[in-house]
């Protein structure tokens, strides 16, 4: 599997997401820090909550091979800035989060429309809770190839 580097505001569901991906237990923990999940990289919402933090980031990425960008669809708050995927220097997707808590399709449409103006292709719609629409994120990174 590719290593990514999951990235998004608190809560947002990145360690579920690497939980479920990496087939362990969904278990909640508050991530304190930057930390290797398999072949994740889980960072904590904190940095892109936080400018100051932010650039921390930057740097990790160049262990991965892509990086995901997670917009939570019951959160009309979105941290990340136009454009903000050129920084990487890798392949950005988009993923809404916790589908099966959407209130309605507009919700996901503007997830998806936050993603997409901070430069994520594609989008995806995903929900850790009922495994709806990881398999095809999965097939998608799978077809992704590796940074050099
Ligand atoms: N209903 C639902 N809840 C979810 C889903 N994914 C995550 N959650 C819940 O959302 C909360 C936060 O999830 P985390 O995965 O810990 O969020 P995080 O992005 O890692 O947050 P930080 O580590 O604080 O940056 C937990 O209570 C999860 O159980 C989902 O797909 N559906
Ligand atoms: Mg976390």
């Amino acid at each position: 599997m590719k290593k990514l580097m999951m990235m998004g505001r608190i809560a947002c569901g990145k360690t579920t997401l690497c939980q479920y991906l990496m087939g362990q237990e969904l278990s909640y923990r508050k991530t304190q820090t930057v930390q290797l999940m398999g072949d994740a990289i889980d960072t904590p919402g904190e940095y892109v909550e936080n400018r100051a933090l932010m650039r921390g980031l930057t740097v990790t990425a160049v262990d991965a091979d892509v990086v995901l960008f997670l917009q939570d669809c019951t959160d009309p708050e979105c941290r990340f800035s136009p454009g903000q995927a050129a920084m990487y220097g890798r392949p950005v997707v988009g993923v809404v989060t916790k589908t099966d808590l959407a209130p309605g399709p507009k919700s996901l449409e503007d997830a998806k429309d936050l993603l997409e103006m901070a430069g994520a292709s594609p989008v995806f719609f995903i929900s850790s809770y009922t495994g709806e629409g990881i398999p095809a994120l999965v097939d998608y990174l799978d077809s992704l190839p590796e940074a050099t």
